[in-house]
């Protein structure tokens, strides 16, 4: 059976095929487009309506299949009025609007999750919400438009700091405190589906069905983790890193707030526990700096240079678009480190940083949840990135699993399969991706880093 996976990147978008077969699954590329953010007015946003073309477009090129399912980054959202237009365009987490917000609003011991400033309650607090009758996280959004259903899907709604990740419900008593209205937020829904609308037939030239996948990105990611047991740690690894455990339940101690962890909602009632490092985005920053250099020359150079200065890829000045190379020599002053000499130094510098992060999150999230790692999964576009691979097995001394690339993709395709009786559970799903993912493991040999 064949479906078809959308999945929205903060770098690109991509429609999917994904043939399934009861032993198989068989992922191919329809369609590829770049996500461009764009600024009006002095204010970032993403370009939702080329998004949504992008998606036309690769549903047109992937053509007739058994059901559709769409998954995007985390937190953003658009505003519909009353009768279901879209208000304004919606805008980017790095926007400068959350900028000032040091200090988190949602309770930890609610909501489960650690402090980033660009969580969607923080950006709502900053919204004009007068005549806005729905929220629609991004996911939420394209589906609506493909099919005129509104819900909230839960693993995305367990990002936006109004979510209560033990009741399992939007956090109502906050949202009142706050003065946010309720009418805004829909329904969370498990396990909807609908068909296209006529007009979305017409110009597809075919119908299908949408299904509501894990439409968080990362949590189809983690679906996708080609692990045979219980103890192993993931990074899910694209502009964002995302590295963690899978839990049963939530961790809602002060040393875990302290660590700033956060308790994210996966598939089959698990807890996605993990901490956001900031990741290949500010090699994606620099790369756009230096006007785009040929990325696999570059890191084979990486690959063959020495570099001691370290930066903490969560520093706040790495948030927010723009000069990163100038942002990481400004960080070395600051901190006493010589700078990176050169494209190589620099870029080495980044991957050995976020290495160290991920060594970090890997031993924390062992640490403070009890569940012991024996490997680390490390899926998504950075598991191409051999150098990283390298350097996270030595950073966090287990062996690193690296594949499948597109992870988000696969996990949304299987969780379609599953609506239609072909996959089981998760041991299951991940069984299956095992079977057919292409993996390369990267043993720790205390010989590229720390030297
Ligand atoms: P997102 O879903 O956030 O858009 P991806 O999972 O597509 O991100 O990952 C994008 C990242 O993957 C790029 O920033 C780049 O660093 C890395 N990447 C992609 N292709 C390669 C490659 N051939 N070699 C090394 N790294 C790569
Ligand atoms: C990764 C991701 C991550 C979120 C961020 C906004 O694409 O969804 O899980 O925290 O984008």
């Amino acid at each position: 059976m064949r479906f078809t996976a959308v999945d929205l990147g903060a770098s690109s978008g991509r429609v999917m095929t994904a043939d399934v077969t009861p032993g198989t699954i068989e992922l191919a590329e329809a369609h590829r487009f770049p996500n461009r953010p764009v600024r009006v007015a002095g204010t970032l946003h993403w370009d939702i309506l080329a998004l949504h073309q992008g998606v036309l477009d690769g549903l047109r090129k992937a053509g007739p299949a058994e059901s559709a399912g769409i998954d995007s980054w985390a937190v953003d959202y658009g505003l519909l009025d009353a009768a279901g237009r879209l208000i304004g365009n919606p805008v980017h987490y790095r926007d400068s609007r959350t900028a000032d917000v040091t200090e988190r609003i949602d309770p930890y011991e609610v909501t489960g999750l650690q402090f980033l400033p660009f969580t969607t309650v923080n950006q709502l607090l900053r919204e004009r919400l007068d005549g806005a009758e729905t929220l629609l996280m991004i996911p939420d959004l394209i589906g609506y438009w493909l099919t005129g259903r509104i819900g909230a899907e839960r693993t995305n709604a367990s990002t936006t700091g109004l979510y209560d990740v033990t009741r399992r419900d939007w956090a109502w008593d906050l949202v009142d405190r706050l003065g946010l209205p309720r009418r805004i937020l829909p329904p969370i829904t498990d396990a909807a589906a609908g068909p296209v609308r006529d007009d979305v037939a017409a110009e597809l030239g075919y119908s299908t069905v949408v299904t509501q996948v894990a439409s968080h990105d990362t949590a189809s990611a983690v679906v996708a983790v080609p692990a045979a047991g219980p103890n192993f740690a993931y990074i899910s690894c694209g502009t964002w890193s995302l590295v963690g455990v899978e839990l049963p339940a939530p961790v809602l101690t002060e040393e875990s707030r302290l660590a700033n962890f956060t308790n994210e909602t996966g598939v089959d009632g698990t807890v996605r526990y993990l901490r956001n490092v900031m990741g290949l985005w500010i090699l994606q920053e620099c790369l756009r700096v230096w006007d785009h250099p040929d990325l696999e020359a570059l890191l084979a150079e990486a690959g063959k240079v020495r570099v001691e200065a370290v930066i903490d890829p969560d520093d706040p000045s790495f948030l927010p678009p723009g000069d990163m190379p100038a942002r990481i020599d400004a960080y070395c002053a600051r901190t006493g480190q010589r700078p990176p000499e050169g494209r190589a130094q620099a870029v080495r510098c980044i991957l050995q940083s976020l290495a160290l992060a991920y060594g970090r999150a890997v031993d924390d999230a062992a640490r403070l949840s009890g569940r012991p790692v024996e490997v680390v999964h490390l899926v998504g576009g950075g598991s191409r990135n051999a150098l990283l691979c390298r350097l996270t097995a030595e950073a966090t001394g287990l062996p690193v699993v690296a594949g499948p690339v597109e992870a988000a993709a696969l996990g949304n395709a299987l969780v379609q399969a599953r609506a239609r009786g072909l996959v089981g559970d998760l041991a299951e799903m991940r069984d299956l991706v095992r079977r057919s993912a292409d993996v390369r493991t990267y043993e720790p040999r205390g010989r590229e880093w720390p030297q």
